[in-house]
């Protein structure tokens, strides 16, 4: 095939009166490739697993699917297999979460919010437009396109276990990221539930595939939840030097904290939004009482408060009122210049959260979760970092405890 169309290409050339260059040359418009382009064969080696995620999903849980995937490959790569894959970071599109960014369709690398670098010394890893940057002037086919779709009844016969089976070509209602130019050469959906390692069986199904894509990359899970390589590949997800840097110096700048673990103020992430449902959340009030409650039983010796949340002015307004009156001066992040964007903002909020003496979170809420690891990472005592806040009403159930593996 490929020496077909290389034959078909030189004709081309030869009859455009090109002859001189030997590479590929675009069919239409008869410009032939720079020595740029060679590195395109290189990639050509490469094998390449891309994944996509429900749409609707955040940033946090987005993370955790990404873990699920270096996982898999890293763990692969330790016994020796899949030595040739690298996995395809899947660029940031619009989030529903990320309110004040207009959809430019400009979907951001990782590189904005992770140390890439640091991703990369746990499992093979590559952004997107560093493919897309080789990929020559023909667009970007991918080779399977496995859509995975959850089972109707997942706990059939009382038992939930590991399957997946093939339903047949389908179509693929995702938009690639963004980029107009990707395809895939067949589209198939599968049904899927369990253990992320079943991939690879899918994948074996077309040993010659180059180029495989999971859409619906949140449907496979953890093989390994919370175990040591669980964490390897966590501790690995360092933040972009610049957003650790703006932490930082807020923290330095309002808590005359240097340290990594700061001991002389109290964090929350108090979570709203879409989050908000009336036996689930808490209110102002609430919400500062349970601060100071546990300065008072916890005997912390804390005057400052931040908060991170993705309330309204009004709400923040209103707690920090509380908050004042029963003798606390609190703090929320506030950029002094405009160059970060939501995500990056949230992240600079969670980095803060991170290294207080004391975190009380959102229950079920990933964004708490994620801070709560870091903390695990920082090596706090455990007993600081997995709190929540009690709803106004109903059960004020205890947050699960994950904690870290070394
Ligand atoms: N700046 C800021 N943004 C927040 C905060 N809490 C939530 N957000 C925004 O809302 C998003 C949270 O959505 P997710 O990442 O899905 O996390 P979650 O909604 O808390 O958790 P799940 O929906 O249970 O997965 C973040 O990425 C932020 O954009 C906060 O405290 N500060
Ligand atoms: C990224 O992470 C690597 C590995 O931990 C580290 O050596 C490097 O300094 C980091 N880059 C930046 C810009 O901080
Ligand atoms: C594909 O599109 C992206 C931007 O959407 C562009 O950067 C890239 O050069 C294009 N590649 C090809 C092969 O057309
Ligand atoms: C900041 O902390 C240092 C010790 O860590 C202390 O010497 C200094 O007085 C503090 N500054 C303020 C303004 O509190
Ligand atoms: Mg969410």
């Amino acid at each position: 095939m490929l020496l077909f169309y290389l034959f078909y290409v030189n004709l081309l050339l030869v009859s455009a009166d090109e002859a001189k260059h030997n590479g590929q040359c675009d069919l239409n418009t008869g410009v032939c490739e720079d020595e740029g382009d060679v590195q395109i064969r290189d990639l050509d080696r490469k094998k390449l697993l891309f994944y996509d995620v429900n749409p609707p999903e955040g940033f946090n849980l987005r993370r955790d699917v990404y873990m699920r995937f270096a996982i898999l490959l890293a763990e692969a790569q330790k016994r020796g297999e899949k030595l040739d894959w690298q996995l395809v970071l899947p660029p940031w599109g619009y989030l529903f979460h990320w309110r004040s960014e207009s959809y430019s369709g400009n979907a951001k690398p990782w590189s904005k919010f992770f140390n890439v670098t640091s991703l990369g010394l746990y499992a093979p890893v590559i952004e997107l437009h560093d493919i897309m940057q080789n990929s020559g002037r023909y667009g970007y086919k991918i080779d399977s396109l496995y859509i995975l779709q959850n089972y109707d009844d997942p706990f059939k016969n009382g038992d939930f276990r590991d399957k997946w089976n093939v339903l047949g070509p389908c179509e693929y209602e995702g938009y690639y990221w963004g980029y107009h130019n990707i395809t895939a050469k067949r589209v198939i959906c599968v049904q899927f539930q369990g253990s992320i390692e079943q991939l690879w069986e899918i994948i074996e199904r077309r040993p010659k595939d180059r180029k495989v894509m999971f859409s619906h990359g949140e449907i496979p899970l953890h093989s390994s939840y919370g175990t040591k390589s669980f964490w390897d590949c966590r501790k690995s997800m360092q933040f972009n030097s610049a957003l650790i840097e703006e932490a930082n110096s807020y923290i330095v700048k309002k808590f005359n904290c240097t340290k990594t673990k700061c001991s002389n103020f109290l964090s929350i992430h108090w979570r709203l939004q879409d989050f908000y449902r009336a036996d689930r959340s808490t209110s102002s009030k609430r919400t500062a009482e349970q601060i100071d409650q546990t300065v008072r039983n916890k005997l912390l010796d804390i005057q400052d408060v931040f908060i991170a949340s993705d309330g309204t002015h009004m709400e923040l307004k209103s707690l920090k009122a509380e908050l004042k009156m029963l003798g606390y001066k609190s703090y929320t992040y506030v950029p002094e210049v405009t160059v970060y964007t939501d995500g990056q903002m949230a992240i600079i909020e969670q980095i803060i959260c991170s290294r207080s003496a004391y975190f009380i979170g959102t229950h079920e809420s990933t964004f708490t979760y994620r801070i709560q690891e870091e903390r695990e990472i920082l090596g706090f005592n455990s007993d600081t970092s997995f709190n929540s806040l009690c709803p106004d009403v109903g059960e004020c159930e205890k947050p699960a405890r994950w904690t870290i593996v070394h």
